[in-house]
Order: structure tokens, then C-alpha cells, then sequence
């Protein structure tokens, strides 16, 4: 008993310290569970004993309220215990349960046992610690048990930690125990809604920040920004945005323009928009330490910057040379960056992207702050250390973007992409993810983690399309955007000393692929706009794994090749081998002409029961791509099939007061005869008067008819 008692003290296990493997030999003590009360429907909160009430989180969209009892029977129960300085949360998970999530992760999209650890790392081609530490953290675990019924943990605990998801789930924190949230509910779509419950949704981004995305590292000067932008219209592949990359700026010095080479960024912005594009621009956190440089002066003033363990103001190296870094702790620095935000934007800049806020510190080998620099919070927030607040360092930086840039254009729906976030961090930004690699490792992994961050709250994802770091071979990057235009976040970007890796770089045929794939895109903007719509609603992800189809299937429980794009289309790339697929109707589509002969394509599939609505193919979301609407439908077995299809003015606020519709169609086979009729609609926007054209797809072939906009009738005669 008693030797029993004393291992149980001195467990030895590994942990990773800033890079380094250390034995962790500290003492363990069991801390009681306190309070457990139920927050929600399938949602219980436990508190370790000695904290009273649910304290202020950065994760939680709002303070839970504690309802009492959890509901009799709760199965999952986290056990704390006390390990040295820091602590750890031990959870049982039932047998055969596969694990998913962990956010931005290497590896399978099935997570049993993998460790990764929590600390925002500038990961540059995922190489350090063998890629399993990136630039977010996400502290949650879904679960999903064999009968298709699921379960999520959410540590809710911003501190440096190790998840390990092996036999249990153990979170090793270096910080105080925790709260810790579990969901339990009938499925996993129904997990995430709850995660969604806690943590918030997406806002609705505006519709051209979905349409296919061009950058490179960088594109100077202004003049070459317009030849790339012209090139792609003088090409006819559908883009609708361009990114400025470091080099604009005068000096790395942030919120400025170089004189030389982006002398009137407000003329380039305006020759863009003429051109239908939107331009995002970069803006990293690192403040150059620059007396005289008017952002510099007025941080100083505003007393915003970060300090060391002496109370000095902390100063590291980045692109500028020595910076600053505003401490986004503070509800007067955020409010001081939004503000920074008003001239920016004057530009006529669409968006920011967020880079190197990890944050990233060059020439130190932990690569950021030290870990007691000082943190002096406000508000909710008490003040605290690095170890405690580098997590959410990002997503503090992303919320303040998203406010300056809302308070500058109050009437357009802020963009915002962040390079690291934390759980939760979808209220603030969309996510790419960072510098992988021009190989087909990093082709492949790319599908889980799109998918594990979206498991994870974060519906908006992609990496960079074609590899940021080497070169890239033509058929690499031919596979890479017939898969990448099926991405949520759709973008190609390159490191500054690679080859141009834009669609027409990789010569004709290249090309050719490039551009179906991205018309494939366009004409499915209407179907993703509404998935879209539907993750800002409910929180679900917009690309989602396999077994989301059946998650009592556990043949598709790994299946990290294919996915799905929302729950009725499935996307299989051409390179998959053997993938997992979903048993029932699944209907082959095609969407452009000439896609069928391109063997680099991905197979599109319709699922039985499915309505899909495509646009045309346009050169950009500005241009008007409903008119005809096309309905491509897949019958179930009983010859029935729903779809739906939101639209508002793709930007602004007017949906949030009714201008937006949503209908829901229902096709019928009634005899030798399907009909297409809506079965209801929602919103203020006027109905419009457009005609449509209905493609019901069967094994016989395709089956077309028109006519007014729920009212057709299409014959199953003649297919073509
Ligand atoms: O700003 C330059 C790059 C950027 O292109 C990339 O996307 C970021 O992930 N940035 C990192 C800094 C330099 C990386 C070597």
C-alpha cells in the first residue's frame, strides 16, 4: 500500500521543455474534484476543489452558467491531480472511443496516441520538434465511441501544456488546475455544436474572402502586383483576392508603406478593386524599436509594450531588427492597435494578415519571449507570466485586428487570417497553416489538419497551396490546387526564394488543371457560401471528416484522403488510394467541361438525398453567378432528395436585419418525372426571378430540365 502510494508520487514520465527532453519527476498529488455542475445540454463543467466559481476564460464565449447537478449517469470524469509547479488532468476515455481534434496538428486525423504540446511555435517546414508543436493550441479532445455517439474534453487552461492522447487523455499542464468542460451528446456533429455552445462561432466572412486567393512572398512592387492581377483576367482563372507580403512596408516598420516601392497603396488598392480584386496586407506584431517612428512613439506613450522580469520594456529581434511587442493582455493596447487600424484601412486595404505572433523572437532558441516576462493584463484578465498568456499572445492580437477593423469600416465584414490562435480563436480569424513544405507529405497531411481544426471550432482553414517552403514540380502542383480549390481557406502563397508558383508558372497543362479546378470552385461558391453560413450558425466544419457520412461506420474512422465539403459532397483526390468511402448513394458529378479528361482532378460525389446549388463560373464574386441557378440533384432510394441555398449581399450587415434568403428545395420522383419545388424559405430578400436549371444525376445518366425558380419538371427520358 504504502510503496503503492509513494510511486504514485513519483511518477517519471517525459515532457518537452522548450525543445528540450526533461525527465519530470515531481511530486503528484490527487486534487479533488469540486464542484461539478452541469452548463448546458450534455455539458458538464468540473472545477477542482478550492475554486469557488468559473473563472474568467479566453476560450469561452461567455461565463458558464453553473445549473446544478450534472444529469445522473455522467460517464466522463476528469481526475486532477497536482504534478510539481504545474498540474494535470487525467480522463478515462471508454474503450474503442478514436480521438480527433487537438487543432493544428502533423500526423493522421486519427489522434490516439499522439502527444503534442501546446506553446505556439514558429515551426518552419513543421520541422522542430518533428512537427508536433505549431502555431495554435487548441486544448480539446473529441471523442467518438463506437456506436457513433461522442464526447469532447476542453481544458479550459491557457498555459504551456502536453496533450497525449493515448490509452487516456492526460493534459500536463505547467500552469494551476483547471476547468475542465465535457460534452456528451448522441453524435459528433452534435459535440461540435456544443463546442460551438461554448467557445462561439465563425462570423460570417464576406463572400469574396472565399473565392480563390493569390499570394507570394512578396509580390513588390506595386507595379507587379497589377501585372499578376492582370494576368490572371488576361488567363480567365477565377481569383477574387491578391496578398502584400512583408515587403511593402517601409523597413518591416508595421503600418507603413515603402516610398519607393508602394508609394500610393491606395492607388494600387482602387486599380484592384477596378479589376474585382480585394488585397490583404500584412501586419506582424513586432513594433520596431525605432524613437521617432510614429507607432513606436505612441506604443511608448500609450505605455502598451510587453515587459521583461525587471520590469523593463522587453525588447527581441524580428524582420525590423530590435522590436517591441504590444502586451494584447491589456484592454488599452488592444483598443490602442484597433485604433491603428482607422488609416490602414483608409487605404482602401480589405483585409490584414497576421503573421510571426506566436510570437515569433529571432536568434533566441526557444524562438519567443522568455517565459517570465510579464503580462499585465486588465479587465477580466489578472496580470500574469509569458508561460501563461503566450498561447493566447495570437489570438489576442486577432481580436484587436478584427475590432480596428470593424471600428474602420463599419459597414463591411472584417477579414481577418492569423497565423497562431488559440481554442476559440474562430470568433476573431481564419487560420492557414504556415510554413509547410513543396512535397506530397505535406500535400497529404493537409487534409487532416484542415479537418482536426475544424473537429476543433475552427471552420475556416488551408494550407498554402503548392508548398511554401522549395520548389515545387509541375504535377506536385497540379495535385496540389485540384485539391486545394476544395479547401475552406483557398490559397496559393510561396516562400520568397522559391519559383513563382502561380497557375500559369507550371506551363499549358498545368495550367489547364489549375483553372478547372478553381471554375470547379466558383461553381460551387453558392453551395460553400451556404455551409459557410451554416458554420457561423451552428459552428459545424465546413470540410469534414469521412465518418461524419456515418459515424457508426468504422471503416471510415481514418480516412484522412478524402473528405467531405459540408454533409453532400465528397471530395476524393485523384492520388487517394483505396480511400474509406461512405456506403449508400454517392453520385459522381461533374462541374466543368474537360474535367473529366483531366487526370489530376479530384472526383466530385453527390450524396443520395442531395440537392447541390452551383453558380456559374465567374471571374470573381463580384460578378453575378445565379442567374441560372443550377440545382444538381441526387435522389435517395425512395426518390427524394432536400438541398438549401442562403444568400444576402455577400458583404455588410444587411443579413443580421433580415436581407438574406435561405431556401430549402425538395425534389420528388413522381413516375418518369422528377419535380424540383421549394419546400419554404426564410429571410426578408426578395425572391428572385430567375430561372434555374435542374440536373438530376442517376445511373442512367443526366437528366436536365428548366424553368422558373421552384417549379420544374424534369423528364428521366434523354439523358445527356
Ligand atoms: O512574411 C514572410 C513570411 C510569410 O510569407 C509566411 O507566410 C509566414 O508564415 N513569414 C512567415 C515570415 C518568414 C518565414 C521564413
Amino acid at each position: 500500500m504504502l510503496k503503492l502510494a509513494t510511486q504514485s508520487l513519483f511518477v517519471l514520465s517525459l515532457c518537452h521543455f522548450a525543445g528540450i527532453a526533461m525527465a519530470d519527476t515531481s511530486p503528484r498529488e490527487a486534487v479533488a474534484t469540486g464542484r461539478i455542475e452541469k452548463i448546458g445540454a450534455g455539458i458538464v463543467a468540473f472545477l477542482p476543489q478550492g475554486m469557488k466559481a468559473y473563472p474568467a476564460s479566453l476560450t469561452l464565449v461567455k461565463a458558464p452558467v453553473l445549473q446544478g447537478q450534472p444529469p445522473s449517469g455522467w460517464a466522463i470524469k476528469p481526475q486532477f491531480v497536482r504534478s510539481g509547479a504545474g498540474s494535470r488532468v487525467i480522463v478515462q476515455i471508454p474503450a474503442g472511443a478514436d480521438l480527433y481534434g487537438t487543432g493544428e496538428v502533423t500526423g493522421p486525423l486519427r489522434r490516439n496516441g499522439s502527444t503534442i504540446t501546446l506553446w505556439n511555435t514558429d515551426n518552419f517546414e513543421y520541422a522542430r520538434e518533428s512537427g508536433h508543436q505549431l502555431y495554435q493550441s487548441h486544448p480539446w479532445v473529441l471523442g467518438v465511441r463506437k456506436d457513433g455517439s461522442a464526447f469532447g474534453v476542453l481544458f479550459d487552461s491557457t498555459w504551456r501544456a502536453e496533450l497525449d492522447t493515448g490509452q487516456r487523455i492526460v493534459f500536463a499542464s505547467s500552469g494551476p488546475p483547471m476547468p475542465v468542460i465535457v460534452i456528451d451528446r448522441a453524435s459528433p456533429q452534435a459535440v461540435l455544436q456544443g463546442l460551438a455552445e461554448l467557445t462561439g462561432k465563425m462570423p460570417l466572412p464576406p463572400r469574396w474572402a472565399l473565392g480563390y486567393q493569390q499570394s507570394r512572398w512578396s509580390y513588390t512592387p506595386d507595379t507587379h502586383v497589377l501585372e499578376i492581377a492582370d494576368e490572371f483576367r488576361r488567363r480567365k482563372i477565377p481569383v477574387d483576392v491578391i496578398w502584400m507580403d512583408i515587403d511593402y512596408m517601409d523597413g518591416f516598420r508595421v503600418f507603413t508603406f515603402s516610398a519607393k516601392d508602394f508609394p500610393d497603396p491606395k492607388r494600387l488598392n482602387n486599380a484592384l478593386h477596378e479589376r474585382g480584386f480585394h488585397s490583404v496586407w500584412m501586419i506582424d506584431p513586432g513594433v520596431k524599436f525605432d524613437p521617432g517612428y510614429k507607432v513606436y512613439d505612441s506604443g511608448t506613450a500609450h505605455d502598451v509594450w510587453v515587459k521583461d522580469a525587471q520590469g523593463g520594456e522587453y525588447h527581441g529581434e524580428v524582420w525590423p531588427g530590435e522590436v517591441a511587442y504590444p502586451d494584447f493582455t491589456m484592454p488599452a493596447t488592444r483598443s490602442w492597435w484597433s485604433a491603428l487600424y482607422k488609416g490602414f484601412m483608409a487605404q482602401g486595404v480589405d483585409g490584414v494578415w497576421n503573421d510571426m505572433n506566436e510570437p515569433s523572437v529571432f536568434k533566441v532558441p526557444s524562438m519567443t519571449m522568455p517565459d517570465d516576462n510579464w503580462h499585465r493584463g486588465g479587465g477580466e484578465l489578472s496580470p500574469g507570466s509569458h508561460l501563461q498568456y503566450h498561447n493566447v499572445y495570437g489570438m489576442l492580437m486577432a481580436q484587436a485586428t478584427r475590432d480596428g477593423i470593424q471600428a474602420a469600416l463599419p459597414d463591411r465584414r472584417p477579414f481577418v487570417l492569423t497565423r497562431a490562435n488559440f481554442l476559440g480563436g474562430q470568433r476573431y480569424a481564419a487560420t492557414w497553416t504556415g510554413d509547410n513544405t513543396s512535397t506530397w507529405e505535406h500535400l497529404k497531411m493537409s487534409i487532416p489538419m484542415s479537418i482536426n481544426l475544424g473537429l476543433s471550432g475552427q471552420p475556416f482553414s488551408g494550407p498554402d497551396i503548392g508548398g511554401f517552403s522549395g520548389e515545387a514540380t509541375a504535377d506536385l502542383w497540379a495535385n496540389w490546387i485540384a485539391v486545394g480549390a476544395f479547401y475552406p481557406f483557398s490559397r496559393g502563397h510561396t516562400i520568397k526564394a522559391a519559383q513563382q508558383k502561380e497557375p500559369w508558372a507550371f506551363g499549358p497543362a498545368v495550367e489547364n488543371t489549375a483553372r478547372i479546378a478553381i471554375e470547379r470552385r466558383y461553381r460551387l461558391l453558392p453551395y460553400l457560401y451556404t455551409l459557410f453560413h451554416d458554420a457561423s450558425v451552428n459552428g459545424m466544419p465546413v470540410m469534414q471528416p469521412v465518418f461524419f457520412a456515418d459515424p457508426r461506420d468504422l471503416s471510415l474512422r481514418s480516412e484522412a484522403q478524402a473528405f467531405l465539403l459540408g454533409r453532400d459532397l465528397l471530395v476524393v483526390p485523384a492520388w487517394a488510394r483505396q480511400p474509406a468511402l461512405p456506403k449508400g448513394i454517392w453520385r459522381k458529378v461533374s462541374l466543368i467541361e474537360g474535367e473529366v479528361a483531366d487526370p489530376h482532378q479530384a472526383a466530385l460525389k453527390l450524396r443520395g438525398g442531395a440537392i447541390l446549388p452551383l453558380g456559374r463560373v465567374v471571374q470573381n464574386t463580384h460578378e453575378e453567378s445565379l442567374d441560372p441557378l443550377t440545382l444538381l440533384v441526387c435522389l435517395d432510394a425512395d426518390g427524394e432528395a432536400q438541398g438549401s441555398l442562403y444568400e444576402d449581399a455577400g458583404e455588410g450587415y444587411g443579413y443580421r436585419r433580415g436581407d438574406y434568403r435561405l431556401t430549402r428545395y425538395r425534389a420528388q420522383r413522381q413516375g418518369d418525372t422528377v419535380h424540383v419545388s421549394i419546400a419554404g424559405s426564410d429571410g426578408k430578400r426578395r425572391a428572385s426571378s430567375r430561372d434555374i436549371v435542374v440536373q438530376v444525376v442517376t445511373d442512367d445518366g443526366v437528366f436536365t430540365g428548366k424553368g422558373p425558380d421552384g417549379q420544374v419538371v424534369v423528364p428521366l427520358r434523354s439523358p445527356h
